[in-house]
Formats: C-alpha cells, sequence, structure tokens
C-alpha cells in the first residue's frame, strides 16, 4: 500500500495538474497496478469538513482513498510548510526558505491526519510505503499508533549536505520521525552520502556498510534506488504520436528547422531562466544558426500562486520577450515559451520530433523527463541529450552531453555541439543510454524497493521512541 501527498486517477486526461501526473504519479501508478495495492493521499479537494473517499478501484487494477484537506490545513501543510520550507532546502537553497512555526504544526496535524484515516483501511501483512517530503513524519506517527508492518519511505527529491538540511530549525524532529521506516530509499548515491553524513555528525548516529544504520535509538537501512520509466512503452506511445496536431503546428511554428526543446514544471529548480540565457548566447556566438533552428519552452504551472513562482514566471515573460524583440525575423521566431502543460502522449510524439532535449536543472532528485527524451526518440536518427549535472539522471546517464547550467558560455557551446554533432555520434551516445534505461526501468525500481524493504523489515518491528 502506498501513502502520497497526491492521489493519481488511473487516467488523467492532462499533465495540466503536475501534482497529480507528475513524475511520482507516473511510476507509483505502474507498481500498484502490478500489485494490485491501495493508494492513499490527499484528493486535491479543499473543504471545511474533510471527506474520506472510496477505496473505490481503478481501471488499471488498484485501489484509491482520499481525503480532503481544509484550506487553512493547505495554506500551512501544503503550500507553506512542504512547498516553502522542505522544497527550498531540499533543493539546496535554503535561503529561499519561508519557515514560520504554525506552518510546522499544520505540517504535523496532517501528517497525523492521514495516518488517523489510513489505519483502519490497513492489513496486517500489508507493506507500507510511503512517498516523499509532505510525508516525513508519517512512518513515526503509524508506529505511535502500535503499527507493526514493514515501512518504507522514498524521497523523490535530492538530500542536501547535512549543513544545509540543519537551515531547518526542525530538521532533527523530522529525521527522528523518519528513521520509524524500516527503509529509506533515495534517488542517487551521493544523495544517500548527503544522508549518511546528516546520521553521522548531525544525529550522532552510526552507518555501516552494508547499509545499516542506527540513530534516535532506532535501526534502519537506507539504500539507493533511482527511479525510472518504462522505456518501451513510452517508445511505442511516442512513436504513434509523432505526427499528433500538436507535432506538425509545432514543426509549422519552428521553420522546420532544429528543435531544441525544454519541458518542466515551471520550478524555480528547473534552471529555466538560465536555459534561456545560454540560448540568447547561442543566438550572439552563433549567427548562422539563428534561421535553422528554434527553441520551444514547455512549462506546466504549478504552486502557482507561491511568490517564488510567481516570480520566476515573470522573469521567464521578461528573457523570452527579450529574446524574441532581440532576434526575431518577420517570419522566423527563435524562441516560443509556453506556459502550460500537454498531455503524456502528445508530450511522448513533441520528444521524439525535437533535435535536442535540453534538459538543464540546477538541481532535480532524478529528472524523468530526461529519461522520457532517451526513450521517445527513432532509433535511426536519435537527438540530442542535453543534462544537467545536477539532476539525479545525470548519475546514469552520462553519455548524455553534461553541463553545469550556471555557465552560460560552457551551456551555449555544447548547444552548438549538440546540434552540428554528427548522426554515428548521436547513435553511440544514444545507444548508451537506451542501455541504461532498459536495465533500470520503472519496474526494477520498485521491485528492488520493495525486496529490499521485506528485507529490512524487522519482524518484530521496534515500538516509537519517546
Ligand atoms: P518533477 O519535479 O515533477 O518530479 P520530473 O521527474 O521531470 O519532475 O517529472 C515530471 C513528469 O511530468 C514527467 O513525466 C514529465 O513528462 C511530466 N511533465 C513535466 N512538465 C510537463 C509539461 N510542461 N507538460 C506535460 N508534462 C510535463 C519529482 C522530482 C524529480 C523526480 C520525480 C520522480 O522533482 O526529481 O524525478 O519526482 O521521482
Amino acid at each position: 500500500m502506498v501513502i502520497s501527498n497526491r492521489v493519481a486517477r488511473a487516467d488523467p486526461r492532462t499533465t495540466e495538474d503536475a501534482g497529480a501526473s507528475g513524475g511520482l504519479a507516473v511510476a507509483v501508478r505502474e507498481a500498484l497496478s502490478e500489485t494490485a495495492g491501495l493508494w492513499f493521499g490527499w484528493s486535491g479537494q479543499l473543504s471545511e469538513t474533510p471527506a474520506l473517499h472510496g477505496p473505490e478501484m481503478q481501471p488499471g487494477g488498484y485501489r484509491i482513498a482520499t481525503v480532503d484537506l481544509t484550506p487553512a490545513d493547505h495554506r500551512g501543510y501544503y503550500n507553506g510548510y512542504a512547498n516553502e520550507a522542505l522544497w527550498p532546502v531540499l533543493h539546496s537553497a535554503p535561503h529561499l526558505m519561508h519557515h514560520d512555526a504554525d506552518r510546522y504544526t499544520a505540517y504535523r496535524s496532517v501528517n497525523r491526519q492521514f495516518v488517523d484515516r489510513l489505519l483502519p483501511l490497513l492489513h496486517p501483512d500489508d507493506m507500507i510505503w510511503i512517498h516523499d517530503y509532505h510525508l516525513l513524519p508519517a512512518a513515526e506517527e503509524l508506529r505511535r499508533r502500535g503499527l507493526r508492518n514493514p515501512i518504507g519511505f522514498f524521497l523523490h527529491t535530492p538530500f542536501p549536505a547535512a549543513d544545509a538540511f540543519a537551515a531547518l530549525p526542525e530538521h532533527r524532529a523530522l529525521v527522528e520521525g523518519l528513521v520509524h521506516a524500516d527503509l529509506i530509499g533515495f534517488q542517487t548515491a551521493s544523495d544517500l552520502r548527503a544522508f549518511q553524513d546528516y546520521i553521522r555528525w548531525e544525529a550522532g548516529g552510526s552507518v555501516s556498510m552494508d547499509g545499516r544504520m542506527e540513530a534516535f535509538g532506532r535501526h534502519f537501512r537506507a539504500s539507493v534506488f533511482p527511479i525510472s520509466i518504462d522505456p518501451a512503452a513510452f517508445a511505442l506511445t511516442a512513436e504513434r504520436n509523432a505526427d499528433s496536431d500538436y507535432c506538425l503546428k509545432l514543426a509549422r511554428g519552428t521553420g522546420r528547422g532544429a528543435l531544441l526543446l525544454g519541458v518542466d514544471r515551471l520550478d524555480y529548480t528547473k534552471g529555466l531562466p538560465h536555459r534561456m540565457l545560454a540560448y540568447e548566447r547561442l543566438l550572439e556566438l552563433q549567427p548562422d544558426l539563428r534561421r535553422r533552428m528554434a527553441f520551444v519552452q514547455i512549462a506546466s504551472q504549478s504552486r502557482s500562486k507561491l511568490p517564488e513562482y510567481v516570480a520566476i514566471r515573470r522573469e521567464l515573460e521578461e528573457i523570452s520577450g527579450r529574446i524574441n524583440g532581440r532576434f526575431s525575423e518577420p517570419d522566423w521566431t527563435p524562441l516560443r515559451y509556453i506556459n502550460r502543460g500537454i498531455p503524456r502522449e502528445t508530450l511522448a510524439g513533441v520528444l521524439r520530433m525535437a533535435r535536442m532535449a535540453v534538459v538543464t536543472p540546477l538541481h532535480d532528485g532524478m529528472n524523468l523527463v530526461a529519461k522520457e527524451y532517451v526513450a521517445a526518440q527513432n532509433p535511426e536518427d536519435p537527438g540530442v541529450l542535453m543534462l544537467s549535472r545536477f539532476a539525479g539522471a545525470a548519475q546514469e546517464l552520462d553519455a548524455a552531453l553534461i553541463v553545469n547550467p550556471l555557465d552560460h558560455d560552457e551551456t551555449a557551446r555544447r548547444m552548438h555541439q549538440g546540434l552540428t554533432m554528427s548522426l554515428e555520434e548521436r547513435r553511440e551516445r544514444w545507444e548508451a543510454m537506451m542501455a541504461v534505461l532498459s536495465a533500470n526501468d520503472v519496474s526494477r525500481w520498485w521491485r528492488s524497493f520493495v525486496r529490499a524493504l521485506a528485507d529490512a523489515a524487522n519482524p518484530t518491528a521496534q515500538p516509537p521512541t519517546g
């Protein structure tokens, strides 16, 4: 059984609502369909008298049960503590943290409410898999209610350097809560190392070579499980949607030149202004490329009422307006910035037609768009993946063009390199990346987590501390 902030229905029509149809949703849906599991979390609805909906069967063969949030809890727990305190800190941007003790109180309270609603739905032999930073205290709350089932936790974001995490006033209480899980999963080896450092130096705990850890009087394990996609299924979807209306319009709009493509949630961690500035640099440095390419950035709205997100939207409008003002011709527009999500099937086709995907986050747990781009390519004539060294995916897809997104000159040079790369080199790089994806697909991700959780769970689970 899975618990996460948002629950996704089996067949979302659009990816407009990134909370319900982002990377986490796609991967978790795959795991639950295969195990006929139950998925519990927020319904996406606000209500003054939060109701429990379900459990209800989904076409994919799994059940969902959801609860509403009160507007006050949504403000304090979701917008407030999760997205304005935890999210920036986990992405190594503690200076963007807005902290306030009332929001932490709401965060703890929603974790308690979730667990209270979930408890009657649990069976003694259920494995419980908690997802992401919204629910760091959930394992502790479950144990406090006497639950002895195996509990696993997976963090979809990066884990920052130990002293950056310590910028959160409640960092100790959060980790003390988290280690009530039997197994804690991270996206990359560097996230795991950062967490181990925290356990050693901030929590005064111990870490052994085989992944066992001890802290706050609890014994637990932590390991690396890089999240992924189903590359074969995505490739098929991409092939089927390569001639969609959307693709045809996009091709017309780019003057049939080479398409450089960015696809992201509109988030300050995704490095969108930096990538536009690098593209501006490319336009300055390589005038000969000007009419032979176009950059399209598709950025779906996300957390759009929070001040940092309002600010980044304005900044992107300003930069894209300037670039188009400087370089547009009557019959050529260098950059198109589309501030909307698109359905997953359409997206697959668009990724296939792009000559280069520009995936350049400043920090990212994994970044599934990078993996989707690779899977979507035509093996005969694959495009080029440009990937930030700060995306978790760069630790696996090292045959991509790896860049430091803060270095605009280097990024511009690499864009040029990608656009002029020989077919032979494109194929070589793509084959290497595809081999990684085929070996580490989403099925391997969840199966290896579930297996490791079964191993880690102590049959006589420890009672809660404190
Ligand atoms: P996200 O930050 O949402 O996920 P990502 O991994 O790229 O980032 O997943 C986004 C998903 O939504 C992808 O499947 C993508 O195709 C889709 N998507 C994104 N922008 C879109 C758009 N404009 N239109 C349509 N679809 C769009 C979090 C973490 C990541 C981690 C995932 C999974 O921040 O680091 O990889 O969870 O663990």
